[in-house]
């Protein structure tokens, strides 16, 4: 009887595991122009699992959707930090900072 309930309950939980969910998740990106524009959204995209991903100059924000087994918010973070964009209040990468066109320089201001 006990093996039965495992059983059943194992049947029940493999959909779950199977249905990939498309999530959207929302960070504040720093960034200036359509320069930044181009460089955040390809960054995100290139995450594996990503499926859109736009960000809004006036608002400073990125919106993502991506399927939930494949990615998470943290994993685009850091591929948006990687490139020099400030993430919330996580700093983007130094090194790519420095490489940004100085148009794009969005922290001397
Ligand atoms: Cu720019």
């Amino acid at each position: 009887m006990f093996h039965r309930i495992r059983f059943l309950t194992c049947l029940l939980l493999i959909p779950v595991a199977l249905i990939a969910a498309e999530q959207t998740a929302t960070l504040k990106v720093a960034g200036k122009c359509g320069s930044c524009k181009k460089r955040i959204e390809k960054a995100a995209q290139g995450v594996q699992g990503v499926k859109t991903a736009t960000w809004d100059k006036k608002k400073k924000e990125l919106t993502a959707v991506y399927e939930d087994s494949e990615t998470n918010a943290t994993t685009i973070t850091s591929a948006i930090l990687r490139v020099g964009y400030d993430v919330d209040t996580l700093k983007g990468s130094q090194e790519a900072y420095d490489e940004l066109p100085g148009c794009c320089q969005y922290r001397d201001e």
